[in-house]
């Protein structure tokens, strides 16, 4: 009996996961997608449903070669590398994973703070190399993380998950950027609220947690940058593109900040030959905020949760745009 949905599935998707769609859908599973096997894929996606996956890559172009596609259930909580625009002109439904990810990202924030404060891989690396050949010195000395203040910039979950480690793990007074208010934060943890230019002034650790979006674009530019404190670090776990790359590689150089902790970049992977990958005060890590066994697993899980429920049960959970979606008449 021939199914009545079609589901591409692109990535990341354990066997169990692939069995629960096959039981209502017929499902073309791609490992990757590259130029070898792209007309494969787009010959699957002209015939598909919904559409599964991490780092999917789909623009308008290909979405108009996609008629029957009704949902978008993306493997990220974030959605800039999607064209929300070209969907939701399409009436086409976008779910993501929130929620499922927020403790491991916060955990992720925290190992970069640690990192940068402590000099944990310039050390590490110089222990591995043979170099500690004498007690260690103030030239080998870090600075504190306990009691230094962390400004959030972009409380929302992952912000919040973040903050609550500093203030109740390690002391530190919490400052924050947000659109509006954050009672729970200020309560339960003493945070204070603050506009961009004040936390840059005042924080000790710069953490940047917003969405990536034309708002945000250089949030973090030469200028902000200035503003921080000669010995502040900052940390991105966010998307490359809030920070001016170039700028931050000046303040780096220059003494204009002390440190940095990124996991995201403005290319990704990040090119071997950028500067970043050879300065002792930055510590890279290779976009893994979210990038546990049982995080990706539940994030899997719910971009399962979220596509099934959209076709079949007509109840989208974490529905990005769930006001433009046009299920298609002939299936209901
Ligand atoms: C994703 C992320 O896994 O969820 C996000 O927005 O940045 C990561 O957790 C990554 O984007 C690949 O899909």
């Amino acid at each position: 009996q021939t199914k009545k949905w079609r589901i591409v599935a692109v990535r990341r998707l354990s066997e169990a996961q692939l069995e629960a769609l096959s039981e209502v859908a017929e499902v073309d599973y791609f490992e990757d997608v590259d130029e070898s096997n792209h007309a494969d894929f787009m010959t699957a996606l002209s015939k598909a449903h919904g559409l599964i996956g991490g780092k999917l890559e789909l623009n308008e172009a290909m979405l108009a070669e996609a008629p029957a596609l009704q949902v978008v259930s993306t493997i990220s909580v974030g959605y800039d590398h999607l064209p929300l625009g070209a969907l939701n002109r399409r009436g086409i439904l976008l779910c993501n994973t929130p929620d499922v990810l927020t403790e491991t990202t916060a955990d992720t924030a925290f190992a970069l703070i640690m990192a940068t404060q402590r000099r944990l891989v310039e050390l590490a690396n110089m222990v591995r190399e043979g170099g500690w050949r004498a007690h260690i010195g103030a030239e080998h000395f870090g600075v504190d993380v306990h009691s230094k203040t962390l400004g959030i910039v972009g409380a929302g979950r992952i912000g919040a998950a973040i903050a609550r480690r500093g203030a109740l793990g390690f002391g530190m007074p919490i400052l924050y950027t947000a659109s509006s208010s954050k009672p729970a934060l200020e309560q339960h943890l003493g945070a204070q609220r603050r506009e961009l230019n004040d936390l840059l002034d005042e924080a000790d650790i710069v953490c940047i947690s917003v969405p990536y979006n034309d708002d945000t674009h250089h949030l973090i530019d030469a200028h902000a940058l200035a503003r921080m404190k000669p010995t502040a670090a900052l940390i991105n776990i966010a998307r490359g593109k809030v920070v001016d790359e170039p700028a931050l590689i000046e303040a780096l150089r220059s003494g204009g900040i002390r440190a940095a902790g990124l996991d995201v970049f403005v290319e990704e992977p990040l090119p071997s030959n950028s500067p970043l990958t050879a300065m002792d005060n930055v510590v890279t890590t290779p976009h893994i905020g979210s990038a546990t066994h049982e995080t990706r697993e539940a994030m899997a899980q719910l971009a399962v949760d979220n596509l099934l429920g959209a076709l079949i049960g007509c109840e989208p959970i974490n529905a990005v745009n769930v006001n433009v979606w046009r299920r298609s008449a002939s299936d209901d």
